[in-house]
C-alpha cells in the first residue's frame, strides 16, 4: 500500500502534515470542541446553551472526528485500488447517529464525563436527536445494519440512496385513529456533508435518434427532454472499534442550472423558472410510505431512475480514474440491488457501456451481469414491481429499447434450451403481455444479475420453487442462493441494552462478542450461576420499568412492570396478522370477565403492547389500529380486570423507540401466515435481548428455532406447505370458524368496542371472504400456545434459563456473518485491513 502522504506535492507536504487534525481523545479535548462549536458554529452564548444546543455541539464534535477518519479511509481505499461494494437501496432506516458514533468510536465514557461537566446528562442529550427515518420497516433497517457491518468489518463499501426531505411520516393516534404528520427532519442535521461540487445531470423524457458511425454500426442518441441535477450529500458511517469510516451517499434533486433556465429568466419568466425549480425538487421530496406494496406511481419511477443514474455515474467516474480496461469493471465493482427498486441500474449500465463508451452489446452485457447481484425480499404478488410499458417509453425511451433487446436476447437463449415451449416464453418474458403491457422488474433483475438471493432459508426455497421456478430451470440452481438476514449487535444489544451488554462482557471475557457474536455461547457456562441469573432478571425488570414510565408519561396508563410484557411492534399488515393478536386479546378479556373474582386472582397479569404504522392508503390496516385502540380503551378502565390485562398502543413506532421497547419485552409476536414473511429481523432483536418469542413456522423464525432449540420458542400454526390447500378449502369447501373466535366476533359486533360497523370488514374478511391469511385456522393453536406461555412464565427460574440459553445461541444472526456471506459468495470482495 502506497503512502497516503505521497499524494501531497513535496513542497507543501510539511505544512499540511503539521496542521493535520487529530481528533480529541480525552474529556478535556472533547469539552473544548463542544464549547468551540457552541460559540462559533452555533453562534450561541455559553450562558444560553440548552439541551438542543448541547446536542448539536456534541454531534458536531463527533462529526469532526468521524470525518477525519472518513477522509483517511477513502484515501486508503483509493490507494489500495481494490474492489468496492456498492449497496443500492431506496431506504436506509438509520435512526439516531450520536449514541452509535460515540460507542463505535469508543468515546462514550469520555463524552459522558464531559457532558456532565458542562451541566447536562448524556441520556437527555441523546434524546434530543431526531431519527433519520428514510425507510419503512425491515428492508430499510436491514440496509442500515449492513452499513454498520460493512464498516465494522473494514469492507470498502458505499451505500447509495435518496436524501428525502420527508422521511416516513410521524404517526399520531387521535381518538383511536392513525393520523399522519409530515416528518421534516432536515432542519438541523449535523451528520450530513453537502457536496455541492459533486453533481450529476440526469435526463428524462425526450426521444431516441439512431445514426450510423464510420464503421456502419448503429448508434443510439437519447436527445431532448429535461434535465434535473443530483447533488450528493454524504453521511459518515463509523465502524465499531476500527478506524474504517465508510460513506452513505444520498442524492438530492434540484433544477439544473443549464441554459434552459436562463432562457426563461432572461425572458422575464421568473415565476415559471421558480416553478421548474420546485418541480425538480419534488423528485427527492418524499419517501413512499408503502411497505410490501407496489403502487406504480410515475414520481416513484422518476425517483428510481434519478437515484440509479446519479449513483452509476459516480461509480463509473471512480472506476475510470483507475484507467483500467472495461473488462476489469467487475473486478473493481460489485453492485447489490436491495430488492427491485434499483433494477434500472442494470439497463443504465448497459446504456453507458454501449451508447456512450461504444462497447459491443455482448461484451457490455457480460460486464453488467458480472457486476450485479439481486436480493429478493418478498413473495407477496402485490409487492412485486411492474411498470407500464407506456410510462417507461415516455419517461425513459432509450431504456425501454434496451429492455426490449435484453428480453429478446434472453428469450432466444430460452428458446434454444426449451424449443417450441411457448408457455415457457410467455411465463419468463420480462414484458408481461397484459393490457396494458408491463415491465416485470424482478425478472429484469434476475436476468441482469449473476446471483439472486432470498433472505432466509424458507424464503429462498420458496422463491426457487414458486415465483422464480422457471428461472431456476433456465439458469441452473447455482445462480440462486440464500443469505439469511442478520442484525448489528452494536446497536441492537450494546447501544439499546447497555447493562445487558456489560453483564455479557463480564461472563464472556470482554466485549469481543460485539465483533464475533458466536462468542455468546460462553454464556451457557454461567447458566447455573445464581448471582448471574439474578442480575439478568434485574436488568430485564429495569428495562420494563423504563417502558412502564414511558407508557405512563405518554398514555397516562399505569401498567405493572411485573406483568408479562407481550409485544408486537412492526408495520401493520394483514399478512403479519396483528388482527390474530387482538382477537386473542379479546378472547383473554372475555375469559377473565367470565371468571369468579377468586379465579381471577390466580391469573397471570399481562400487558399487550402494540406499535407500528399503517400505509396511509391501507384501509384495513387502519381498521386494525382502530380496533386495538378501542379494545384498550375498554379493557384498561374495566375495574374487574385491573392489572390482569392492559392493552397499549405505542404511538409512532420507529428505530429509537425500538431501542427502548425491544429490551423490555418478555414475549414478542412474529405470527405471519406461514410463507408470507420473507425473514423478519425484529425476531432476532428480541431474542438477542433476552425475550422469548411466540411465532409461526415462517421466515427466520425457523432458523432461530434450529439455533436456540425448540424448547426455547413457542411455535404454533399452519405450516407453509399446507397454506394453499387450506385457502382452496375456504373458497371451494365449507369454511367454518371455531366457536371461541365466533364469540370474539360476536362481542365486536355487539358494540362492546365501539361502533360495530367500524370493524365489520375485519370480521367479514375471516368469516365471509375466504380468510386468506388463515386467522381462523390458526386461532385455536395460538390461544393454546399463549396458555403455555402463561404456565411457563410462572416458573421464573426456568424462564430466565431459557432466555440465557437463547441469547447464548444467537451468534448466527449477526449482520457481520451475513455480510461475510455476501462478500464471499456474491461480491468476491475482501476487507481492507487497517494497520
Ligand atoms: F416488498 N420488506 C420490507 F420485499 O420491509 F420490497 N419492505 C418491503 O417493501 C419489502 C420487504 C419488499 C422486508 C420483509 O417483509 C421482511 O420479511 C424482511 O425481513 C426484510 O424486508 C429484510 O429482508
Amino acid at each position: 500500500v502506497k503512502s497516503v502522504e505521497a499524494s501531497i506535492p513535496e513542497p507543501q507536504r510539511e505544512a499540511w502534515k503539521k496542521h493535520q487534525v487529530e481528533g480529541f481523545t480525552d474529556k478535556d479535548g472533547f469539552e473544548k470542541e463542544v464549547v468551540r462549536h457552541v460559540e462559533t458554529t452555533l453562534a450561541r452564548s455559553l450562558f444560553n446553551c440548552d439541551e438542543g444546543a448541547a446536542y448539536s455541539a456534541t454531534s458536531l464534535a463527533f462529526r469532526d472526528r468521524l470525518i477525519t477518519e472518513w477522509n483517511r479511509t477513502q484515501q486508503r481505499q483509493t490507494t489500495a485500488d481494490t474492489k468496492r461494494v456498492y449497496y443500492l437501496s431506496l431506504e436506509f432506516l438509520m435512526g439516531r447517529a450520536l449514541d452509535n458514533a460515540m460507542l463505535n468510536v469508543g468515546l462514550k465514557d469520555v463524552a459522558r464525563g464531559g457532558i456532565d461537566d458542562l451541566g447536562f446528562r448524556i441520556e437527555d442529550i441523546i434524546e434530543q436527536e431526531h431519527d433519520a427515518a428514510l425507510g419503512n420497516g425491515g428492508l430499510g433497517r436491514l440496509a442500515a445494519c449492513f452499513l454498520d457491518s460493512l464498516a465494522s468489518l473494514n469492507y470498502p463499501a458505499w451505500g447509495y440512496g435518496l436524501r428525502y426531505r420527508y422521511g416516513i411520516f410521524k404517526q399520531e393516534i387521535i381518538n383511536g385513529y392513525q393520523v399522519e404528520v409530515p416528518d421534516y427532519w432536515l432542519d438541523f442535521n449535523p451528520w450530513e456533508f453537502p457536496r455541492h461540487d459533486v453533481t450529476v445531470d440526469i435526463q428524462f423524457y425526450g426521444n431516441v435518434r439512431k445514426s450510423q458511425d464510420e464503421n456502419g454500426k448503429t448508434v443510439a442518441h437519447w436527445e431532448g427532454g429535461e434535465i434535473v441535477t443530483a447533488v450528493a450529500y454524504d453521511m459518515p458511517i463509523p465502524g465499531y472499534a476500527t478506524p474504517s469510516t465508510n460513506n452513505l451517499r444520498l442524492w438530492s434533486s434540484k433544477a439544473s442550472s443549464g441554459e434552459f433556465d436562463f432562457q426563461k429568466f432572461n425572458n422575464g419568466d421568473y415565476e415559471s423558472s421558480v416553478a421548474d425549480q420546485q418541480r425538480a425538487e419534488t423528485i427527492s421530496a418524499v419517501l413512499y410510505p408503502n411497505d410490501n406494496l407496489d403502487r406504480g406511481k410515475e414520481l416513484r419511477l422518476k425517483q428510481q431512475y434519478f437515484w440509479v443514474a446519479a449513483s452509476l455515474y459516480d461509480i463509473v467516474r471512480r472506476f475510470k480514474k483507475s484507467k483500467r480496461a472495461w473488462r476489469e469493471f467487475p473486478d473493481q465493482v460489485a453492485i447489490q440491488l436491495n430488492d427491485t427498486h434499483p433494477t434500472l441500474a442494470v439497463v443504465e449500465l448497459q446504456r453507458i457501456l454501449v451508447d456512450i463508451e461504444g462497447l459491443e452489446w455482448d461484451e457490455a452485457w457480460n460486464i453488467v451481469t458480472s457486476t450485479f447481484g439481486y436480493t429478493n425480499h418478498t413473495v407477496l404478488p402485490e409487492a412485486l414491481e411492474k411498470w407500464p410499458v407506456g410510462l417507461m417509453q415516455h419517461l425513459l425511451p432509450r431504456h425501454l429499447q434496451i429492455i426490449y433487446d435484453i428480453n429478446l436476447f434472453f428469450l432466444q437463449t430460452v428458446e434454444k434450451k426449451f424449443p417450441n415451449d411457448r408457455e415457457m416464453l410467455t411465463s419468463v418474458s420480462i414484458i408481461e403481455e397484459s393490457q396494458p403491457k408491463m415491465v416485470r422488474m424482478a425478472y429484469l433483475a434476475i436476468v441482469g444479475s449473476h446471483k439472486v438471493n432470498g433472505v432466509a432459508e424458507l424464503h429462498s426455497d420458496l422463491i426457487q420453487t414458486t415465483i422464480f421456478k422457471d428461472f431456476v430451470k433456465i439458469f441452473g440452481a447455482d445462480k440462486f442462493t440464500n443469505v439469511t438476514n442478520g442484525i448489528t449487535p452494536r446497536r441492537w444489544l450494546h447501544q439499546a441494552n447497555p447493562r445487558l451488554s456489560e453483564l455479557i462482557a463480564s461472563k464472556t471475557g470482554g466485549h469481543e462478542f460485539l465483533k464475533d457474536l458466536t462468542q455468546l455461547n460462553k454464556l451457557e457456562l454461567s447458566i447455573d450461576d445464581d448471582a448471574f441469573r439474578k442480575e439478568w432478571a434485574e436488568i430485564k425488570y429495569a428495562n420494563k420499568v423504563r417502558l412502564t414510565k414511558y407508557i405512563k408519561k405518554t398514555l397516562d396508563v399505569t401498567v405493572n412492570p411485573a406483568a408479562l410484557f407481550d409485544v408486537q411492534v412492526k408495520r401493520i399488515h394483514e399478512y403479519k396478522r396483528q388482527q390474530l393478536n387482538i382477537f386473542g386479546v379479546i378472547h383473554r378479556y372475555l375469559a377473565l370477565k367470565a371468571m369468579s373474582p377468586e379465579e381471577r386472582k390466580k391469573q397471570l397479569p399481562r400487558v399487550s403492547i402494540f406499535g407500528g404504522k399503517a400505509a396511509p392508503g391501507y384501509w384495513m390496516a387502519k381498521q386494525i389500529i382502530h380496533l386495538i385502540n378501542n379494545v384498550g380503551a375498554v379493557v384498561n378502565k374495566d375495574p374487574d380486570i385491573g392489572d390482569l390485562l392492559k392493552v397499549i398502543y405505542l404511538e409512532d413506532y420507529n428505530v429509537s423507540k425500538a431501542e427502548m421497547i425491544v429490551p423490555a419485552s418478555d414475549l414478542s409476536e412474529h405470527i405471519s401466515t406461514a410463507g408470507t414473511e420473507a425473514s423478519g429481523t425484529s425476531n432476532m432483536k428480541f431474542v438477542l435481548n433476552g425475550g422469548l418469542i411466540i411465532g409461526t413456522c415462517d421466515g427466520a423464525n425457523i432458523e432461530i428455532t434450529r439455533e436456540i432449540g425448540q424448547e426455547n420458542i413457542f411455535l404454533f400454526g399452519t405450516l407453509s406447505e399446507d397454506v394453499e390447500d387450506l385457502r382452496h378449502a375456504h373458497t371451494y369447501g365449507s369454511h367454518t370458524v371455531d366457536s371461541d373466535l365466533n364469540k370474539v366476533f360476536d362481542t365486536i359486533q355487539s358494540g362492546t368496542f365501539g361502533e360495530p360497523n367500524d370493524f365489520g370488514a375485519m370480521v367479514a374478511a375471516v368469516r365471509d371472504h375466504g380468510d386468506f391469511y388463515l386467522v381462523s385456522d390458526d386461532f385455536q393453536s395460538y390461544i393454546d400456545t399463549q396458555k403455555m406461555v402463561d404456565t411457563e412464565y410462572r416458573n421464573q427460574d426456568e424462564w430466565v434459563r431459557k432466555c440465557i440459553r437463547s441469547v447464548a445461541r444467537m451468534g448466527f444472526f449477526s449482520s457481520d456473518r451475513c455480510i461475510n456471506e455476501y462478500a464471499e459468495g456474491i461480491w468476491n470482495v475482501e476487507p481492507l485491513v487497517v494497520k
